[in-house]
């Protein structure tokens, strides 16, 4: 059988029967599960996220990976308790409001829960009320807000407002084509120019 550690390499291959088969495999041979996650599917996805910076990997291969390692996920995720899940911080992520580009958006949430954040992904057309009510629920952490048109950037400013009047303490992370990193300081939020970059803006935030 192989070794924890071997899932890495499925994962960055976007392998996902191997990792069906072999999670299962090494479930059945009682493998801690929180291992299986951190050091065979995490690990194998910590790579991807170098190599997609790094410009080694694109957004296809970076999409297959995520999914073979959201396949490991599943057979092992119901194994364990919520709490023993190690978690960075909490997120609540969506598509602002008018717009539906969410290729983007999923490969952050991707990324981000590779990373180990819990991702509450409110989806597209995302309104006001919908990021306000999931930061309570979930007493987030961070805001992560995604604008593909200029058309519907400006509405980032509004939910920064929204929850700023209904007092949350959270952090505001942005990302999406029109921004620019001079737009994103004037509004109060940090830019991320790609998934990888949201990932180390998200780890400075909860740090
Ligand atoms: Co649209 N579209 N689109 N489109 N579309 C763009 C964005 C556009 C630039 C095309 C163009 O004209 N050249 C243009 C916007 C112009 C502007 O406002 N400046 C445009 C337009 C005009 C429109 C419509 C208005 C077209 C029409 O109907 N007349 C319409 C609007 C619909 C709406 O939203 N209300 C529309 C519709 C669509 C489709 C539905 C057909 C489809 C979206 C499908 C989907 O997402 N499910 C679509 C697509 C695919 C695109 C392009 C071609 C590709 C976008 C994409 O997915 N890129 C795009 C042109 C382009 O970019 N070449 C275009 C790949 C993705 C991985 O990159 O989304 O940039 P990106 O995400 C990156 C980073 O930006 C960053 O990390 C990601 C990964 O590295 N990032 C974050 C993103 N969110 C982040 C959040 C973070 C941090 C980083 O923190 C929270």
């Amino acid at each position: 059988m192989i070794k924890i550690t071997d899932l890495g390499q499925f994962v960055i291959d976007g392998n996902e029967s191997s990792i069906v088969e072999n999670v299962n495999l090494l479930v059945a041979a009682k493998a801690d599960p929180i291992a299986i996650i951190n050091e065979g599917l995490l690990g194998g996805m910590n790579v991807v996220g170098e190599k997609f910076k790094n410009g080694e990997m694109f957004v296809p291969e970076v999409l297959m990976a995520a999914r073979a390692m959201n396949a490991g996920m599943a057979i092992v995720k119901p194994l364990i308790a919520d709490k023993d899940m190690p978690s960075l911080g909490t997120v609540v992520i969506g598509t602002v409001k008018g717009d539906l580009h969410d290729i983007g958006k999923n490969l952050v949430v991707m990324m981000l829960e590779s990373a180990g954040f819990k991702v509450i992904d409110v989806g597209i057309d995302a309104k006001i009320e919908q990021f306000v009510a999931a930061v309570k629920e979930n007493n987030a952490d961070i805001v992560g807000m995604s604008a593909m048109l200029t058309t519907t950037m400006t509405y980032m400013q509004e939910v920064i407002k929204a929850c700023e009047a209904e007092g949350l303490n959270v952090q505001y992370l942005v990302g999406g084509a029109p921004l620019t990193s001079g737009y994103c300081e004037k509004i109060g939020a940090i830019y991320a120019s790609d998934a990888s970059g949201a990932v180390d803006a998200a780890r400075q935030l909860a740090a």
